[in-house]
């Protein structure tokens, strides 16, 4: 007789993934990456032509190993260019952190960061606190999370809809990311809008340059970037800048907006808990912090390469393999949370990933969590009474970002 040796390491079958579409993971990731975290939580995804880390274990174990260093996203590459601070190591990477990092240190932070939102807070509120209706996206969450950070930036002359449009058409470019069979990009079209955004970023920011490297503003973080740690008489070449500005652009402008949105969808699924937390403002944090573990804003936009042959969950990958890491995926995992598409605010103080982990992880976590708590502690000290418009429904899209398109809330005049 006979017998048939089974590999040692047998591979689930994963040809339904060769079904699953761009459009199904941007409108609802979660039941792909259900059957993903159960079945092979490192796996090879088609559409995406690259592997995708899906539970906790293994996002952590790639984003934190010696043997991945970081990598952009081939759709991310070809909208921010070279060289993004996600999507470089060694000695430009550790310029770039050191570039960006004084101003978003906690001691820093906390010297300006309330009179930098508060009054941009208000100042929003004030447009529209008398109506006893408003979609809070495009009229609150996303205008004081760009405002916030277009000043800091040194950005005062772009209005907020100006700095709104550019992130959307970024992200829109940044999360193109569908291949074909050839491994070419599935849609190249998909990436003109971020062209055309590029293209007015630099009409508009060039001249801003321009007048830096003349004459440096103590009050603009890019003036900084362009003079901090340069010899005398030296600037950073704009080139080199101008990726990491997208950075900015994209993902910091877009996600404080996102985790204030999707936190106080969260909260309207638990009136009780929304209660609580508009009563007692020092809960917001918290409130803040399950929002992000709920809705991960940075759903699925940073990835890794493994620079030497590696075993991850089983799965044996030559040297030169790109992982991407799917934070929102982890989030949810069964294994750390009971129930995790459910929002919670009183969950077990676990840590999440929405601000990744290793060496690339978020430098801006300590600014973002600020914006997003100072926007919520206003909008309810000016509007106690919010409740959920029910009569309009609330989407989330994307799959490298997500969050609600739109929030409608009515209250009492
Ligand atoms: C500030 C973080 O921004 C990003 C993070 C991941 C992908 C693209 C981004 O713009």
């Amino acid at each position: 007789m006979t017998t048939i040796e089974q590999p040692a390491t047998a591979q689930p079958d994963l040809s339904w993934l060769d079904d699953v579409t761009m459009t199904d993971l941007e409108r609802d990731p979660y039941p792909v990456y259900e059957r993903l975290r159960a079945e092979a939580p490192l796996a090879f995804v088609p559409v995406l032509g690259s592997y995708v880390a899906s539970t906790a274990e293994v996002c952590r174990e790639v984003a934190t190993s010696p043997d991945f260093e970081g990598i952009i996203t081939p759709a991310g590459g070809r909208t921010f260019g070279h060289p993004a601070i996600i999507g470089v190591n060694g000695e430009i990477h550790a310029d770039l952190r050191s570039m960006v990092e004084p101003a978003l240190q906690p001691s820093e932070v906390d010297r300006w960061i309330d009179d930098l939102v508060r009054p941009i807070a208000r100042g929003f509120l004030e447009q529209f606190e008398d109506d006893g209706r408003a979609e809070l996206v495009s009229q609150y969450c996303e205008p004081v999370s760009v405002r916030a950070l277009g000043d800091l930036l040194g950005l005062q002359s772009v209005s907020s809809d100006k700095l709104r449009e550019w992130f959307h058409k970024l992200n829109r470019s940044f999360t193109n990311a569908a291949m074909d069979e050839n491994g070419d990009f599935a849609n190249p079209e998909g990436f003109t809008e971020g062209d055309e955004a590029k293209a007015e970023i630099r009409s508009v920011v060039d001249p801003l340059i321009d007048k830096w490297i003349a004459e440096p503003d103590q009050t603009s973080n890019i003036s900084h970037w362009l003079h901090d740690g340069m010899p005398p008489g030296q600037t950073r070449d704009r080139e080199y800048i101008y990726p990491t500005i997208y950075v900015y652009l994209l993902g910091a402008m877009q996600e404080p907006g996102h985790g204030m949105a999707s936190t106080l969808v969260g909260l309207f699924s638990r009136p009780e808990q929304m209660e609580r937390v508009v009563d007692d403002p020092t809960l917001i944090p918290r409130a803040i912090s399950e929002g992000m573990r709920w809705t991960s804003p940075i759903w699925s936009a940073t990835a890794r390469i493994s620079t030497k042959p590696v075993t991850v969950a089983g799965v044996d990958l030559p040297a030169g393999t790109p992982v991407m890491l799917s934070y929102g995926s982890a989030n949810h995992d069964t294994g750390l949370y009971e129930a995790p598409s459910a929002y919670d605010m009183q969950r077990p103080p676990l840590p999440h990933l929405a601000f990744g982990a290793g060496n690339h992880a978020c430098a801006g976590i300590y600014f973002a969590n600020h914006v997003m708590r100072i926007g919520l502690e206003e909008l309810f000290e000016s509007i106690p009474s919010l409740e959920r418009d029910t009569g309009e429904g609330v989407e989330f899209w994307g799959w490298g970002f997500r969050g609600p398109t739109s929030l409608h809330v009515t209250w009492e005049v």
